[in-house]
């Protein structure tokens, strides 16, 4: 097959539900036109993000990535078993591959595989990548923002079981209702007899977070900045990306890391019509990296219809994997 064929199929099987401009410029001046002003994390993930984001997960301060990869290196025997064998796994976004990999290795004869990612690079590498390491494996990627309801698309083999596959403590990027949301849309997705395997950071030192989220080369502050970045890209935004700055702090309280752009200056800026106005220290809040405990990561999935029914830590108790289903 040639390579303009195999592009052709490859498109075909895609389903496109990608956020087209003006939805991104409406989130944006809606978030924007809050106190405090906001902006949908989200829109983190273009190309230029996605990639930021595979510099952060290799970064010494970011234990998370290599910490839950060491833990399904270890544990998928055991979550393998308990998952069961023939399942549709459905990955709320993409990732690095590598855990996905992990994954297909480790169950019993998976049938498909559909990522649900809304950045099209990242998604189209995933599935060409996964496509050739396992051929047996239908791939079936659907190109859409996994907060809203996603059709899946049905495997031509029989299916015993979905598995809604949800790593990286993501989840944690949602606030508690939209957390909450997303996790019953998960069930619906997953139906009576499906499971979800979902990677939770796990709550602990303030110092060991803060660092996570401040590595010393500066690459998550570049993540940071590149919404910004993204949006002048894609919505003509004028945004001056040297007058914020990248602030990332731990709130014992409300157990998460809250992150933000800080306006160094008195500033405006403009999207179309629109005037935003800055003063000198005002936060643009864009993301919150929630921590959990076993209490508060039960009560989440309760109020979604779902029980942890197992879970897998690593040995130090900084990161977890937990198995639910429908109660
Ligand atoms: C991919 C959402 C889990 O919140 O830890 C990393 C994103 N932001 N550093 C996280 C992120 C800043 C990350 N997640």
């Amino acid at each position: 097959m040639n390579a303009a064929i195999a592009r052709a199929r490859a498109q075909a099987a895609l389903t496109d539900l990608r956020p087209k401009p003006d939805d991104i410029a409406a989130d944006a001046i809606n978030g924007l036109s809050r106190t405090p002003k906001s902006l949908p994390s989200k829109y983190f993930y273009d190309a230029e993000g996605s990639r930021l984001f595979e510099a952060i997960t290799r970064q010494p301060e970011y234990y998370l990535t290599q910490v839950e990869l060491a833990l399904m290196e270890s544990r998928m025997p055991s979550v393998a078993a308990a998952v069961g064998s023939g399942a549709h796994v459905v990955e709320f976004g993409s990732g690095s591959g590598r855990k996905t990999e992990l994954l297909l290795e480790g169950l019993e004869a998976p049938v498909a595989y559909t990522p649900i990612e809304i950045s099209r690079t990242a998604l189209m590498d995933s599935v060409t990548r996964l496509g050739q390491q396992f051929p047996e494996v239908e791939m079936l990627p659907v190109c859409a923002d996994f907060t809203g309801p996603v059709p899946l698309p049905p495997a031509s083999r029989h299916v015993q079981r979905t598995l809604v596959f949800f790593p990286g403590s993501t989840l944690g990027n949602f606030f508690e209702g939209d957390a909450v949301r997303l996790l019953a849309s998960m069930r619906g997705t997953m139906g009576e007899n499906g499971r979800a395997l979902i990677g939770i950071d796990l709550d602990k030192d303030a110092a060991v977070l803060d660092a996570a989220y401040n590595d010393r080369a500066g690459v998550t502050a570049a993540f940071t900045l590149n919404l910004l970045a993204r949006l002048n890209r894609e919505i003509g935004s004028d945004f001056d990306l040297d007058g914020f700055g990248h602030r990332a702090a731990y709130s014992r309280e409300r157990m998460r890391i809250e992150t933000a752009l800080v306006s160094t200056r008195a500033q405006s800026v403009r999207i179309g019509e629109r005037r935003f106005d800055f003063a000198q220290g005002e936060a643009i809040e864009v993301e919150i990296s929630q921590k959990y405990t076993d209490a508060s990561f039960a009560a989440l999935t309760v109020q979604a219809g779902l029980e942890v029914i197992d879970g897998w830590n690593d040995a130090e108790d900084r990161f977890g994997l937990r198995l639910l289903r429908p109660r």
